[in-house]
């Protein structure tokens, strides 16, 4: 039986990746950071067979204790700051948690793996992109981040390619477009939308607010990307892969689409204010990948579009909310 360890295990890809790996009989262990960690109680109702070891990629001692523990065979570094929005106003935490905690675990894999063989996923973001240099993104555009969060995470990816030049280990970073679905946050805009509408229809609310409606994104169902990270862990050699639909829409589509899943009225402006303070000090207006490689190396597609997403994700708050 082989082990895997997943640093933010708490989090939405945690909840699917815990659910892919135990589903082909790994044993599951998960980093969980926090003293009184909420999310903590909710995932081990979920998974009570997942092994939750207590540390946190701020502190190298117990990153490196808890590779001695879990003795895993792979390693799937998921913990970050990953709100954009919050790395903005904490950008040294984002720094620390998102860029060194990846050269931390990386080095923790190092030390107390040795020739072990452990298999290593970074969770690389479209975010790299930032103000893009071509359309679509694939593995060789360059990168240029609009955020601490998009700085911190390019750090981590090109300490991980170095961490697989320099000692040969197995690691490989999933470039993953964005990507939502049931255990997404209430802070990201996708979850935003799905819950305010959930509770417009069932007459809890009249109104919310946004900041841009204008960017595009290409999103996914995160149920299907984890697959991909994955499968990247059980190829012959580690490479990079940009994981992504190939399909990009606005913020105000995704609004739009999920008011018609609700069966509201396609208005915008009769449920939706705009509030500056959401907006960001620099934007990326657009991103849509070129999953090709994937495709062709991994055998990977996604399964859900768009539509589909949008549906799940309405269908599951109005069921939350009407609780
Ligand atoms: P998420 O829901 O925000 O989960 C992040 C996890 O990291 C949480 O469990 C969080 O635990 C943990 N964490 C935060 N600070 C930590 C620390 N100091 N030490 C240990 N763990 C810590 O993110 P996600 O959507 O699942 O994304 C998973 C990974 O993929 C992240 O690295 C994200 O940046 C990256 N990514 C996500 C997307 C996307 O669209 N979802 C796309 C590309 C890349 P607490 O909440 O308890 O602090
Ligand atoms: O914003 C705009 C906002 O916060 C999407 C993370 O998983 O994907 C995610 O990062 C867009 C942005 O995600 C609101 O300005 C408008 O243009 O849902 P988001 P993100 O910034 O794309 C990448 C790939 C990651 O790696 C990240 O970890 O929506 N927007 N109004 C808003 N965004 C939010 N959150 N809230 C609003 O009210």
């Amino acid at each position: 039986m082989k082990t895997a360890l997943v640093t933010g295990i708490t989090g939405q890809d945690g909840h699917h990746l815990s659910k892919l790996l135990l589903s082909k009989g790994y044993k599951v262990a998960g980093l969980v950071n926090g003293q009184r960690n909420m999310a903590e109680s909710s995932f081990r109702k979920l998974f009570p067979e997942v092994e939750l070891i207590g540390g946190d990629l701020t502190d190298f001692a117990s990153l490196l204790k808890v590779v001695d523990s879990a003795k895993p065979d792979e390693v799937y570094n998921l913990g970050a700051i990953s709100f954009v929005g919050l790395s903005f106003q904490q950008p040294e935490l984002t720094a620390n948690v998102t860029g060194l905690g990846a050269l931390r675990m990386l080095e923790a894999v190092r030390q107390v793996g040795g020739n072990t063989g452990i298999r290593f996923y970074q969770a690389s973001s479209s975010e790299m992109f930032g103000k893009v240099r071509e359309t679509p993104q694939n593995e060789l555009t360059p990168f240029h981040p609009r955020s601490p969060y998009g700085v911190a995470k390019t750090f981590a990816h090109y300490t991980c390619t170095n961490y697989r030049e320099a000692y040969g280990l197995f690691a490989c970073s999933g470039i993953l477009f964005n990507h939502e679905g049931e255990y997404r946050g209430y802070e990201f805009v996708t979850r935003k939308i799905t819950s305010n509408v959930a509770k417009i229809k069932l007459g809890k609310q009249k109104t919310f607010s946004l900041g841009d409606l204008r960017p595009k994104r290409d999103w996914g169902y995160a149920g299907d990307y984890v697959e991909a990270m994955w499968l990247m862990l059980q190829q012959d050699k580690p490479e990079d892969f940009v994981i992504a639909t190939g399909e990009t829409h606005t913020v105000e589509e995704f609004l739009i689409e999920s008011l018609h899943a609700a069966g509201l009225e396609k208005d915008v402006s009769r449920y939706v204010t705009q509030d500056k303070s959401l907006l960001r000090p620099a934007e990326v207006d657009l991103l849509v990948g070129d999953a090709s490689k994937a495709h062709i190396q991994l055998n990977w597609r996604p399964k859900k579009n768009f539509k589909d997403l949008v549906s799940l994700m309405v269908t599951n708050d109005l069921e939350i909310e009407s609780k």
